[in-house]
């Protein structure tokens, strides 16, 4: 215990406490780290809010990834409330569910665009935000899924959404490497959040890889914030721009 005394940082993407940013959250406190949250809308105000301070986390406020004037207020308020940040925790995603049923192709310009804003770019605005505020260097994280490597039911646009994602982790890794910020993404295997309701097939697809998988079974939220302690801890002080698989081994076998 102890692994994050003395680090603080951001967990973007806690909608409930099925989130995987939650279980990721859950694991940092645990290990001591200080956290700050945000929330998206006042409807998740309400829901983020007793989640921070069962933690001891304060809560930077709004942030909407489409909109440039919350990210500025969230740092704006971070870089007042603790001057620096050691970590950031991208667990954002979004697409029209419309789309995540039946086939690519059909994708439409104006979802196609929405799902890279807020799935793709949103990690490069926080990115060039927390590189002000990393200091004495620092972890940044995103969620990604297997989508992104071979063709899975209904992923559609998320898919080539997370491909451009775990790109972006690979530039930015390289950009700010110099100042001893890491970029990672762990590709987690399916879980039942509310992001995930939205896929087509979903519990067909949670089945699939409980049968397939080495392990023969799912992942759990905590499960992904114990491998995320490691790439957010100065465990992994010389890993950046990976992809880190948390699917009990489906990757290999899928
Ligand atoms: O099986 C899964 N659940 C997997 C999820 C497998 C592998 C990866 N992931 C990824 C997701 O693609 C996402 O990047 O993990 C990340 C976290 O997703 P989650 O924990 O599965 O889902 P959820 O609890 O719904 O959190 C995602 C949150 C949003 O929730 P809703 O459901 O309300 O859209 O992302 C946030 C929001 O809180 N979000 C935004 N935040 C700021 N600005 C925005 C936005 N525009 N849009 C969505």
């Amino acid at each position: 215990n102890g692994l994050m005394i003395g680090k603080r940082g951001i967990v973007m993407g806690v909608a409930n406490n099925r989130s995987i940013a939650w279980g990721i959250a859950k694991a940092l406190a645990d290990q001591g780290a200080e956290l700050a949250l945000t929330y998206q809308g006042e409807a998740l105000k309400k829901r983020v809010e007793p989640l921070a301070e069962e933690l001891g986390a304060f809560v930077a406020g709004h942030c909407d990834v489409t909109e440039e004037e919350t990210l500025d207020a969230v740092f704006a308020t971070l870089a007042e409330h603790w001057g620096s940040i050691d970590f950031l925790v991208h667990a954002i995603a979004f697409s029209d569910k419309d789309e995540l049923t039946g086939r690519y192709v059909e994708t439409s310009r104006d979802n196609f665009r929405k799902t890279m804003d807020i799935s793709v770019y949103s990690l490069t605005a926080l990115a060039a935000r927390a590189e002000k505020l990393m200091t004495s260097g620092g972890s940044i994280l995103t969620l990604t899924y297997y989508g992104a490597e071979k063709v899975m039911p209904h992923y559609n646009v998320m898919g080539v959404a997370k491909a451009a994602l775990e790109a972006s982790v690979r530039y930015l890794a390289v950009d700010l490497g110099g100042k001893a910020i890491r970029v990672n993404a762990i590709s987690a295997g399916p879980i039942k959040t509310l992001a995930a309701s939205g896929i087509g097939d979903f519990r067909y697809i949670l089945k699939w890889n409980e049968y397939n998988s080495p392990l023969k079974r799912t992942v759990t939220i905590d499960e992904v914030g114990q491998s995320a302690l490691y790439l957010l801890s100065d465990m992994s002080s010389a890993v950046t721009g990976e992809v880190h698989h948390v699917d009990s081994g489906y990757h290999t076998v899928g």
